[in-house]
C-alpha cells in the first residue's frame, strides 16, 4: 500500500469502505474514511487492502484488476451488480449474482447463439460461456465434465442450473422431444421437492444431479437426474413462514371440481395445521404450468391421477389425530372428527380402513420371552407414539412418491448408448437457522464435501500447474476442512456412526447421543459445547442439548431434539407390510421396487456424487450470490455479500492469484490472436519464440509474466495492460512493428 493513496478498510454493513491510512500502528492501522473526513477509526492490518486507482472501473475477469484481494473483489462485484451486470469471471470461476428480476434478453434465443462455440473470455462471463466451455472440453478431450453450482439458499443455484441445461440442449441437441422433456422434468421435480422457506420461495429440499448425455458425435441423446436427501420431517411438519412441498398446494387449489371431489379435497384450509401452515398464497397458474410439464414428459391421465392421489392420501393421513383411551390400557384412540378422514385415507391409499387404524394405535411384537418363541402380540401405542406412527407413514409414502417421479423422469428421456456427458450439480447451499436440526446438519455436511471438492480442484490444480509448467511459484495455502468432514463421517467415532449406534440401542436417546458426542471429541478443533459463544448467537442448549460445529463456511449449532428419530424414521412392522399389501397397485409398486433401498442409502453419508466427481476430468465451478436477505432487485448488501466470498473459498483463491499468476494464455493462441498486426518474418517462428520475440519487442517488465512449458503466464492485471497494447491505434501498431523488425535484424 503507498503512500497518500486511499485503501479499502473494513465497514460493518458495507463490507468496505475507502479511506486513507492517517497512523500505523503495531497490529491496527488509524483509518480516515473518505466519506467521513476528519473522524478516524482502527482497522486490523490484515482487513485492510490496496484499493484500485479507479474505483469506478470494472473488469469482467476479475484477475485483470492490478490488486487481487476480498475487497477490490466486492468492489468490482457492486459496480457490475449496480449496471445489471450480475455474472464476473475469476480467472475459470464463474461469480453470479442473482438479480431477482427478469434481465430483459440475458437469456435469449440469440444470446444463446452467441457463446456457441466462443473460448471462454470472449464473451462478457455468463453461465452460458462455462457451459459451452464444458461441452468444448467433452468434445476436445473426450472425457465427461461436471458443472458445480453452489452457494447459500436462495442465491440462484437451481435457476442456474436450468439455465445451463437449457443452453445445452437448445445448442447440441437433435431431437427436440427430448430436449424439452430435459427442460420440462423441472417443474415437476420442483412440484414434490421444492417447498417455500424463510430464504426462499422456491427452495429446493433435495440435491439433484443432472446428466446430459452426448452420442459420438457430441450431440444430446438423453439425460439422467439422480436425487439426494430429500427433507422428509417437512412433510409433516414446517417451521413459521415456511411451507410444505408445492404440490400440496397447487393440488388443493388447481385441480378440477372432479378431482377434486374424488379426492376429496376441498380447500388447503382443511387440513391439518402442521401438515400445512400458511396456505395463503396458492397460485393456480403454478399448478397448470406443472400438468402441461407432465404432459410434455409422457404422464397419461392415469399417471397424473396416480400422483394425485398418494399425494391426497398423505394429506389426508396427516389429518388423523389421536386422544387417550379411556381404558386403562395405556392406548390411545382416533379421534371422533377424523373417522372420515381415516375412510378417505384408506380409501386413497388402497388400504383397509380398519388394518390401518389398528396400524396407527398397536404396535406389532414378538414375543421371544417364556420359551413362547414368536407368539405376536399387539402392544397399544401412547398419543406420542401413533403420532410419530403417522408422521413416519407419511415421510415413507411421500418419499417413495418421489423416488418414483424421478424414476419416472428419468423413463422419459432414454438412451442406449452415451460417449460422454456433462453433469450439473445443483444441492441445498449451506444453511443455518435460529433452530438447526438434523436436516441442517446433513445439509451443510454435503457443502462441507463440496468444498473440499472445490478446494482439492481449484487451489491444488493451480499449484500443480505452477509445477508442471516449471514457473517454481511457492506452495498454495487455503483451510483443509478434511478434520471437519472426519468428525461428521469417520468410521465409529463421526457423528453419522455415533448416531446409528444409537438407534441400536434398546432405548435410544438424544441425550445420550450429545453427550456421547461430546465425551467422543472432548478437545476437537471443529466441535465446542454449546454455549453462547463468540461463534454463533443461539439459545443456552445443555451439553446434552446440541454442539456447535465449526464449517467452512461458519459456525452451526445443532439441537440434537429428534436427532434419533430423524434418522431413523423406519416404519414399524405392521405399518410397513400394510402398504406392501395395500390393494392399490401403484401404492403396492412404491413399495414393492424399492424394498432393497434401505433409507440408510439415502442417508447424509452415502453421498455418491463426490465420488463421482472425483472421475470427471474437468469441472467447472458457478458460485452463486445472494445479494440481500429481503429477496428484492438492486439492493447489495455487502457485508453479507463478502461473507459469502470468504466462505465458498473465494478469497483463497484471490490470495492465490495474487501471489501467482493468474492470467495465463496459451502460446498458440497469443500466435493466433495476434499474429495478423506483426511482420511475416516474426510469424514464420514457431509460437512460442514468436511470443518471446514479441514480448522483447515490447520492452515488458520481466516481472510482469512468465514463460511456461505451454503458456504465457501474467502477473495480477498484467494481460490486460498486454492486450491493450497490443489493440491500440494503428499508428501505435505500425510503431511496434518497427521496433519488432528492428529487433528482429
Ligand atoms: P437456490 O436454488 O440457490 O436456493 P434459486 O435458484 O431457487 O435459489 O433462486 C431463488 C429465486 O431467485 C428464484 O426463484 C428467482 O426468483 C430468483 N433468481 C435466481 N436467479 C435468477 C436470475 N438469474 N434471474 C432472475 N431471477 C433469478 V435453495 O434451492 O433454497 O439452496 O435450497
Ligand atoms: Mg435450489
Amino acid at each position: 500500500m503507498e503512500d497518500g493513496k486511499p485503501v479499502w478498510a473494513p465497514h460493518p454493513t458495507d463490507g468496505f469502505q475507502l479511506g486513507m491510512i492517517v497512523d500505523i500502528g503495531a497490529d491496527a492501522l488509524t483509518i480516515e474514511p473518505l466519506s467521513q473526513r476528519g473522524k478516524t477509526f482502527l482497522a486490523p492490518i490484515n482487513q485492510v487492502f490496496p484499493a484500485e486507482d479507479d474505483v469506478n472501473k470494472h473488469v469482467e475477469d476479475n484477475c485483470s484488476l492490478m490488486y487481487l484481494n476480498e475487497a477490490t473483489l466486492l468492489n468490482n462485484i457492486c459496480v457490475r451488480y449496480s449496471k445489471d451486470l450480475i455474472y464476473t469471471s475469476v480467472a475459470n470461476i464463474l461469480i453470479a449474482v442473482n438479480p431477482y428480476f427478469d434481465i430483459p434478453k440475458l437469456y435469449s434465443p440469440e444470446t444463446i447463439k452467441s457463446y456457441q462455440g466462443r473460448s471462454l473470455g470472449t464473451l462478457p462471463p455468463h453461465v452460458y460461456a462455462i457451459a459451452d466451455k464444458a461441452y468444448r472440453d467433452m468434445r476436445v478431450l473426450k472425457m465427461s465434465q461436471s458443472i458445480i453450482v453452489s452457494g447459500e439458499s436462495g442465491a440462484g443455484k437451481t435457476e442456474n442450473t436450468k439455465f445451463v441445461l437449457r443452453y445445452l440442449t437448445t445448442s447440441y441437441g437433435t431431437c427436440q422431444d427430448i430436449d424439452e422433456r430435459i427442460v420440462e422434468a423441472n417443474p415437476l421435480l420442483e412440484a414434490f421437492g421444492n417447498a417455500k422457506t424463510v430464504r426462499n420461495n422456491n427452495s429446493s429440499r433435495f440435491g439433484k444431479f443432472v446428466e446430459i448425455h452426448f452420442n459420438e458425435k457430441n450431440a444430446v441423446v438423453g439425460g439422467f437426474v439422480s436425487h439426494y436427501l430429500l427433507e422428509k420431517s417437512r412433510i409433516c411438519m414446517q417451521s413459521t413462514e415456511e411451507r410444505n412441498y408445492h404440490i400440496f398446494y397447487r393440488l388443493c387449489a388447481g385441480a378440477s371440481e372432479d378431482i377434486r371431489n374424488m379426492l376429496h379435497l376441498n380447500s388447503p384450509d382443511n387440513f391439518r395445521v402442521s401438515f400445512l401452515v400458511d396456505s395463503g398464497t396458492v397460485c393456480l397458474d403454478d399448478f397448470n404450468r406443472m400438468v402441461v410439464a407432465m404432459k410434455k414428459i409422457g404422464l397419461d391421465d392415469t399417471e397424473k391421477l396416480n400422483l394425485f392421489r398418494v399425494v391426497s392420501g398423505v394429506l389426508h393421513l396427516g389429518n388423523i389425530d389421536f386422544e387417550e383411551a379411556g381404558s386403562s390400557s395405556g392406548g390411545c384412540i382416533l379421534k371422533n372428527q377424523t373417522s372420515q378422514t381415516l375412510e378417505y385415507c384408506a380409501e386413497l391409499l388402497g388400504l383397509d380402513q380398519d388394518d390401518l387404524r389398528v396400524s396407527l394405535t398397536t404396535r406389532v411384537m414378538l414375543t421371544t420371552a417364556g420359551g413362547a418363541k414368536g407368539t405376536v402380540i399387539k402392544v397399544p401405542l401412547k398419543v406420542e407414539q401413533a403420532n410419530n406412527a403417522r408422521d413416519a407413514l407419511a415421510k415413507t409414502i411421500y418419499s417413495r412418491l418421489f423416488d418414483h417421479v424421478v424414476k419416472r423422469v428419468n423413463q422419459c428421456f432414454p438412451f442406449d448408448t452415451s460417449s460422454n456427458f456433462i453433469g450439473v450439480l445443483d444441492i441445498a447451499g449451506f444453511e443455518y437457522f435460529e433452530h438447526n436440526s438434523f436436516e441442517q446438519f446433513c445439509i451443510n455436511y454435503c457443502n462441507e464435501k463440496l468444498q473440499q471438492f472445490f478446494n482439492e480442484r481449484i487451489l491444488k490444480e493451480e499449484q500443480e500447474l505452477y509445477q508442471k509448467e516449471g514457473l517454481g511459484v511457492n506452495e498454495v495455502h487455503y483451510v483443509d476442512n478434511q478434520d471437519c468432514i472426519d468428525l461428521v463421517e469417520a468410521k465409529l467415532v463421526g457423528i453419522l456412526d455415533i448416531l446409528d449406534e444409537e438407534n441400536r440401542l434398546p432405548q435410544p436417546s438424544d441425550q445420550h447421543f450429545a453427550e456421547a458426542v461430546h465425551s467422543k471429541h472432548k478437545d476437537h478443533f471443529r466441535l465446542t459445547v454449546p454455549r453462547k459463544s463468540k461463534l454463533t448467537i443461539h439459545r443456552n442448549l445443555r451439553d446434552d442439548e446440541g454442539f456447535i460445529i465449526r464449517h467452512f463456511a461458519g459456525a452451526v449449532c445443532y439441537e440434537t431434539t429428534q436427532f434419533v428419530e430423524k434418522n431413523n424414521d423406519a416404519l414399524h412392522m405392521s405399518l410397513e407390510s400394510l402398504v406392501c399389501e395395500s390393494k392399490d397397485k401403484f401404492v403396492r409398486d412404491l413399495f414393492e421396487n424399492n424394498s432393497n433401498s434401505k433409507d440408510s442409502k439415502q442417508k447424509a453419508g452415502k453421498l455418491s456424487f463426490i465420488s463421482v466427481g472425483n472421475k470427471f476430468k474437468g469441472s467447472s465451478f458457478i458460485r452463486c450470490v445472494k445479494p440481500n436477505l429481503k429477496m428484492v432487485s438492486h439492493q447489495f448488501e455487502g457485508a453479507q455479500i463478502l461473507s459469502q466470498l470468504q466462505c465458498s473459498g473465494m478469497v483463497s483463491v484471490l490470495d492465490l492469484m495474487q501471489g501467482g499468476f493468474p492470467s495465463r494464455a496459451p502460446f498458440h493462441e497469443l500466435y493466433n490472436m495476434y499474429k495478423q498486426y506483426m511482420p511475416n518474418k516474426l510469424t514464420r517462428l514457431d509460437p512460442r519464440l514468436f511470443c518471446k520475440a514479441l514480448f522483447k519487442a515490447l520492452g515488458l517488465n520481466k516481472n510482469d509474466y512468465k514463460f511456461g512449458l505451454t503458456r504465457v503466464f501474467f502477473r495480477p492485471g498484467k494481460f490486460a495492460e498486454f492486450d491493450q497494447i497490443m489493440k491500440s491505434d494503428p499508428e501505435h501498431l505500425a510503431e511496434l512493428v518497427k521496433r519488432v523488425n528492428k529487433w528482429l535484424v
